[in-house]
């Protein structure tokens, strides 16, 4: 048996700590437990399955790699019982697709799953409980997945640079050709399967020259050979399509999609990837923002623009993933009237119930951009008769860029726990994009891939935490923040209570540390241009983007109230709205999000908006630094290797946090004049 089921000459080339990082999650460490061992191998002596196919297999292949790792035994294959014992396969087509069951009965353990890819993600269930040495005895395990699309988008271009990535190149591309060495994509695959990831779109939303050829004959034998490896792990691939393809790619003058010959390039392209890629999932599209091409050039709708395309992909069974970040990124800064955060709602909830059935829209789960606080989107509860998808962003664009250790899944848990009150109390984030509210066809979460070539998939090795957490969050949204880091650092690293119990001090606070030292109360933004890295606090303020804190010398905020704003606070159900319309009863962490205030406005909280900012930033800069001692005690437990990553990577995070802290609190004690209650050095 291979000692690790990678390429050859990868595994060849890398030292057994480079190896570790590679693994991720999917150690499958020894285990020294010896009673325990012996349990495992009773109950798995042998393997029962009576069909086979190529997922099957996968799964059969990861019991037996996982097994002959940690417990030293390579169990049998069998296709009917041979002895009493074993781990029996069974598929149940009266099971939901993906759910599955693990049961022990008598001595043996029943794993049963509605298709073969259910057995695929029982098996890593199993798996994870026994790398955890959580006994196999009394197994009752019933498990389905809340969303059924659980998507990554990779915005990935074909020259082989990432768009927002922080963790090394593409593993598609290079050099506009596909990268002929596809191993790095088959460990990829088995890692996002291992999360129950089942649809990934390989190509960058900004779909350019070249990458618009993807679903032509230039590219299509590649993208038939990348499917194939998502397939095996159950994943279904899909690919962003140009919305000015007639044009670029079909000769015409025009993409306007209610034009015949249009409508005809669509239909025929459509059936041509189709033939080339049956299994393919459908197209993404961004269309109509940031300066891509879209409907508006032709005086049509989004409806007008999505439906053409789902008629286009609809026999083949494909859909039409449509994008909601649409807004004017040509705005003039003067222009207090026009407000960014409206766009997305105003743009799309006039076209609700207007898509046809194989649409579906993805909304990004703020109003804004990914950042460290915002709003949940109102048009998530918005748009009642739609198919939707939430949008989370797992590459650290604006949370510090895989530079600075921010565990973001408690940022989500807050987005899926939030009540929108579109049915009355109770109507969650959670219950819409997961279809269950408003009975949607289509439905799920999708999320921006924070991986590339680098050696341990994500730069920062605690962003492995965020790709695993996104899996096993949107599988199970009921899972704590805190059970997922849990399950998580024993996997990676170790179970020894010690490095467990201090790692979770390190992560769980992790998010609400970097708000303490950049971007307060809501406000956003404040980074560099277009890089997105580093304190700029004026850096988007007299730009284009919509993205203003209107910061004076007597105060800052954006008034987005009905009653003297932006009236973005109506696009709320009038719970939430009359909240955060009310300057006492809005919450402090969006205060500035939704209202213009004095820097002496006095919070919530009892402080003033400026001493907030000042202690908040002094504050943010002494927990990195704990963060530091903390990491620096758990030496002894971790290789050489992750811990010099991390630790560097942690102490560039304090660097980072002190130029925020010294800039911030410089910038509004000069603005406001007014000093810190006590008097710390402020430049
Ligand atoms: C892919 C933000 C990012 C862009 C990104 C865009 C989007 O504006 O900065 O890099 O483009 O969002 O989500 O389409």
């Amino acid at each position: 048996m291979k000692k690790f089921r990678t390429s050859e000459r990868l595994v060849d080339q890398l030292s057994v700590d480079q190896l570790t990082s590679y693994r991720a999650w999917l150690q499958y460490r020894p285990i020294g437990n010896h009673a325990y061992s012996q349990e495992v191998k009773e109950s798995l002596s042998e393997i029962i399955v009576e069909t086979r196919d190529e997922v099957i297999d996968r799964t059969l292949a990861e019991i037996q790699l996982a097994l002959a790792e940690m417990i030293n035994y390579c169990p049998a294959i069998h296709s009917s019982a041979i002895s009493t014992r074993g781990l029996y396969l069974k598929i149940n087509p009266d099971y939901q697709e993906e759910a599955f069951t693990i049961k022990t009965e008598e001595e043996r353990l029943i794993l049963t799953g509605g298709t073969s890819r259910a057995l695929l993600y029982g098996t890593f269930h199993l798996l994870r409980l026994v790398q955890q040495e959580q006994s196999l005895k009394h197994l009752a395990i019933e498990e389905w997945p809340k969303n059924p699309i659980r998507m990554i988008n990779h915005w990935d271009d074909m020259d082989g640079s990432v768009e927002r990535g922080y963790a090394g190149r593409s593993i598609f591309y290079d050099n506009y050709q596909f990268i002929k060495d596809r191993q790095r994509i088959h460990d990829y695959a088995r890692l996002l399967s291992s999360v129950g990831i089942n649809a990934i779109t390989i190509n960058n939303v900004n779909v350019h020259q070249v990458e618009t050829k993807l679903i032509t004959d230039t590219y299509l034998t590649d993208v038939k050979q990348t499917s194939d490896i998502f397939k095996l792990y159950g994943i279904t691939l899909y690919l962003s399509i140009n919305y000015a393809s007639p044009i670029e790619i079909g000769g015409l003058d025009t993409a306007d999609p209610l034009n015949d010959q249009v409508r005809e390039f669509w239909k025929e392209t459509a059936k041509h990837v189709y033939q080339a890629v049956p299994e393919l999932g459908g197209f993404l599209v961004k269309a109509d923002s940031e300066n891509r091409p879209g409907p508006f050039t032709y005086g049509r709708n989004h409806a007008q623009g999505a439906n053409m395309l789902a008629e286009a992909v609809e026999p083949f069974g494909g859909k039409i993933i449509w994008r909601c970040f649409v807004y004017n990124c040509k705005q003039d800064w003067r222009d207090r009237t026009t407000d960014r955060a409206r766009a997305a709602y105003d743009h799309f909830v006039p076209l609700d119930g207007k898509f046809n059935d194989n649409v579906v829209l993805q909304i990004k789960n703020g109003p804004m951009d990914f950042q460290v606080r915002e709003p949940v989107s109102p048009l998530i509860g918005g748009l009642a008769q739609t198919n939707q998808l939430l949008e989370f962003q797992i590459t650290q664009e604006y949370l510090g860029q895989q530079r600075h250790l921010v565990y973001l899944i408690p940022q989500w848990k807050q987005v899926l726990e939030f009540d929108t009150f579109a049915k009355g109390q109770g109507s969650k984030v959670k219950d819409i994009v997961s279809g269950e509210l408003f009975n949607n066809h289509i439905a799920g979460i999708v999320g921006v891939s924070n991986i590339g070539k680098d050696l341990n998939w994500t730069g920062h090795t605690i962003a492995q935490l965020n790709l695993y957490g996104y899996g096993r969050l949107i599988w199970n949204p009921d899972l704590t923040a805190e059970q997922i880091a849990n399950e998580w650092i024993k996997l990676t690293f170790s179970h020894d209570s010690k490095l467990v119990d201090t790692l979770l001090s390190i992560v769980m606070p992790s998010w609400e540390i970097y708000e303490n030292y950049t971007s307060p109360l809501g406000i956003g933004w404040m980074v560099n241009v277009n890089h997105h890295y580093g304190p700029n606090i004026d850096g988007y303020e007299y730009m284009t983007w919509g993205t203003y804190h209107f910061a004076d010398r007597k105060g800052i905020g954006v008034d987005r109230t009905l009653k003297t704003g932006t009236g973005y606070t109506g696009q709320y159900y009038p719970e939430n709205r009359d909240r955060y319309e009310s300057i006492e009863q809005c919450p402090d962490e969006l205060l500035l999000f939704f209202h213009h205030v004095p820097y002496t406005h006095v919070l919530q909280s009892g402080k003033t908006v400026i001493q907030h900012i000042y202690d908040t930033h002094f504050k943010g800069v002494e927990q990195v630094k704990s963060m530091i001692k903390l990491w620096e005690s758990l030496a002894e437990f971790i290789d050489t290797q992750r811990y010099q990553e991390v630790k560097e990577r942690l102490e560039h995070q304090l660097w980072s946090a002190k130029e925020w802290r010294d800039i911030i609190n410089t910038y509004f004690y000069r603005k406001s004049g007014i000093p810190d209650q006590h008097k710390r050095t402020i430049y």
